[in-house]
C-alpha cells in the first residue's frame, strides 16, 4: 500500500530531524542551567536549511537561532522547523519564539515535548492560530530524557540529585576512623570526576569534610569546575580545610540560621557564600534545600555522601538518579560506614526502588546506575 509506505516514511524523516535537533541541544550539557536544552533544525524539501540551539540562558533560543542561520530569507517560506520542546510563547529573557516562527513564513512546526513551564507554554496554540501545521509528540521519551533535569527542576522545585557513592561489597563507604582512600580503582575515580564536570555541583555533608578533607573539583581538564556544596547545620567547617584552597567563591556553605555569625563573617570574608537554611527536627526542611539550592542555578547536583547525608536524602525521598560503584573488596561492616546511614524499616516493602537500571565494569569494579521510581 502505497499511502501507507508514504506516511511511514514522512514519519521516520520527522524522527530523524528530530534526532538531529536533539543532538544539537546536547551540545550546551549542563551549560543552559536554568534554561532547559533545545535543538532546532529547519528543513525544506527534504535538506537542512538552517540549526540552531540553545547555549546559555540569556541567549537566543535555539528556534532563533536556527532561523538566524539561514541566509536567505525567502527559503524560509513554506520549511519545516523541528524543535525538542514547545517553542515558548512569551517574554522572558528573549522574545517569544512562536512569534519568530510566525513571522519567518514557516509552515510547519515538529515538536518533540509540550513545554511543563507555564510561564513559556502556549506556543503550540499560537502557532495553530495563525495556521500553522503543528505536530507534538516526536521522540517525545528522548526529548524528555535529554531535559530530565529541566522537568525536575519545573515540576518539582528541586535539583535533580545525583547519589554516588564507591562501597565495598558490603555496602559500606569507610571503614573504622572513616578511611574511605581508595575504596575503588583509579579508572572508576576519573568517571567519579567526570560527573562532577558535567553537573552544576557537588555536594558532601560536614563530616566527609572533617573526614576526608576533599577538594571536590573536577580534575579533568575541558570540564567545567563544579559549584561545591556542603551541609554544615552548626557551622563546624575548619576554615583550614583544603576545599578553600581553590575558588572559594563557587563554594556553597549551607547552615541554620542560628549557627554562629562571627564565622559567618569570616567565611564571607574569604569570598565563600553562605546559605541560611530552616531546619526541622535537629535537619534541613528538604524543600527549602531544594528551593536555595535552586536560587543559585543548582540544577543537577551529584550527592557524594558520606553515610548521613546519603540516609538524609534517601529518607526524605530527594533522589533521581544514582551511580553506585562496587569494589570487588569487603571487610567487617561492624564500626564501618555504611552507604545508607538511616533507619532500616522492619518492612521490606519500605525498601526504596530502583528502575531501569544498568550494570557495567570499569577496570575491576563494577559501576551500577539506576533512577529512584
Ligand atoms: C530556552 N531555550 O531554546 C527554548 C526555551 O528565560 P528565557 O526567557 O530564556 O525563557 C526560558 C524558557 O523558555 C524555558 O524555561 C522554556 O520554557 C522556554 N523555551 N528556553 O532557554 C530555548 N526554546
Ligand atoms: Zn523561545
Amino acid at each position: 500500500n502505497i499511502a501507507y509506505l508514504c506516511i511511514f516514511f514522512v514519519m521516520n524523516k520527522d524522527e530523524l530531524f528530530m534526532k538531529k535537533a536533539i543532538e544539537l541541544a546536547k551540545k550546551a550539557k549542563n551549560k543552559t542551567c536554568p534554561n532547559p536544552l533545545v535543538g532546532a533544525v529547519i528543513v525544506k524539501e527534504g535538506k537542512i536549511i538552517g540549526q540552531g540551539y540553545h547555549k546559555k540562558a540569556g541567549l537566543p533560543h535555539a528556534e532563533v537561532e536556527a532561523i538566524n542561520s539561514v541566509k536567505d530569507r525567502n527559503q524560509l517560506k513554506d520549511a519545516t522547523i523541528y524543535v525538542n520542546l514547545e517553542p515558548c510563547n512569551h517574554y522572558g529573557r528573549t522574545p517569544p519564539c512562536s512569534l519568530a516562527i510566525i513571522n519567518s513564513g514557516i509552515k510547519r512546526v515538529v515538536i518533540g515535548m509540550r513545554d511543563i513551564n507555564k510561564k513559556a507554554s502556549g506556543g503550540i496554540e499560537r502557532l495553530k492560530g495563525a495556521g500553522i501545521d503543528v505536530k507534538v509528540g516526536v521522540l517525545e521519551d528522548e526529548a524528555k530524557k535529554l531535559n530530565e533535569v529541566f522537568i525536575e527542576n519545573t515540576l518539582n522545585r528541586k535539583p535533580f540529585f545525583i547519589m554516588k557513592a564507591a562501597m565495598l561489597l558490603n555496602g559500606c563507604i569507610a571503614v573504622k576512623g572513616g578511611v574511605s582512600q581508595w575504596i575503588t580503582s583509579e579508572k572508576a575515580r576519573r568517571f567519579s570526576h567526570r560527573l562532577r564536570g558535567t553537573n552544576s555541583a557537588v555536594l558532601v555533608g560536614i563530616n566527609t569534610i572533617i573526614m576526608d578533607d576533599p577538594l571536590l573539583t573536577c580534575r579533568i581538564k575541558g570540564y567545567r569546575q563544579p559549584k561545591r556544596v556542603v551541609l554544615d547545620m552548626n557551622l563546624k567547617i575548619p576554615i583550614s580545610a583544603k576545599i578553600f584552597s581553590e575558588y572559594p567563591n563557587n563554594i556553597y556553605i549551607i547552615t541554620s540560621k542560628n549557627s554562629d555569625d562571627a564565622k559567618k563573617r569570616i567565611l564571607r570574608a574569604m569570598d565563600v557564600n553562605i546559605v541560611e537554611c530552616d531546619t526541622e527536627n535537629g535537619e534541613f526542611n528538604p524543600a527549602d534545600l531544594s528551593e536555595k539550592l535552586l536560587e543559585n542555578e543548582i540544577c543537577s547536583c551529584i550527592v557524594e555522601g558520606g553515610s548521613r547525608t546519603h540516609g538524609y536524602f534517601l529518607k526524605n525521598k530527594l533522589y533521581n538518579k544514582a551511580y553506585l560503584l562496587y569494589a570487588p573488596k569487603i571487610t567487617g561492616s561492624y564500626g564501618a560506614f555504611n552507604v545508607a546511614g538511616f533507619d532500616a524499616p522492619k518492612d521490606l516493602n519500605e525498601a526504596i526502588k530502583l528502575i531501569d537500571t544498568k550494570c557495567k565494569k570499569i577496570g575491576d569494579d563494577i559501576l551500577f546506575e539506576g533512577y529512584f521510581k
